[in-house]
């Protein structure tokens, strides 16, 4: 009996361990960051790009830097930033990275910083899974779990162009 509890005890802490940290195995270096509420775009088939959105926190003392980001589904990620002139939209391709500085968190959203998926093997379809990886300066790596949504008006979407 005591076992059964202990055990069931082990694997719910697992379990919330595992939710707020992707990669939190005892000795990885990226024990300080938290990643929550990733989402892909969905896509219709044959559609080649679109874009991520997650929150990212550094709840360290030092800066992280995010370097790349890569996927299965996708043959290259890149980190972009929409800035919008005299309505109309503009992209840039952030290649020095993003900085999420110690005890801050960064937000990627619509409208604003976001990952670009271009060359998409797969269809991303509403509620599906998607495994992405995201890698810092210092190296190290983390797997974090992202879902398909579907959001925003058509307009919003076609605006959305390279
Ligand atoms: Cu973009």
């Amino acid at each position: 009996m005591f076992v059964r509890v202990a055990l069931s005890a082990f694997i719910f802490t697992t379990a919330l361990f595992t939710l707020f940290l992707p990669e939190a195995h005892a000795g990885t270096r990226n024990s300080h960051l938290k990643f929550e509420s990733g989402w892909i775009r969905v896509t219709s088939s044959d559609h080649p790009l679109t874009a991520g959105y997650i929150t990212i926190s550094n709840m360290g003392s030092k800066d992280f830097v995010l370097m790349s980001v890569s996927s299965a589904f996708a043959k290259m990620v890149e980190l972009h930033e929409t800035k919008f002139r005299n309505n109309v939209v503009k992209m840039r391709e952030l290649k020095n990275g993003v900085k999420i500085p110690a005890n801050s968190t960064i937000h990627l959203k619509p409208k604003g910083l976001h990952l670009m998926f271009k060359g998409l093997t797969t269809t991303i379809k509403e509620a599906e899974k998607y495994k992405v990886k995201f890698i810092f300066m210092n190296g190290s790596g983390v797997e974090v779990t992202m879902v398909g949504k579907r959001v925003g008006s058509k307009a919003t979407a076609e605006k959305h162009k390279h």
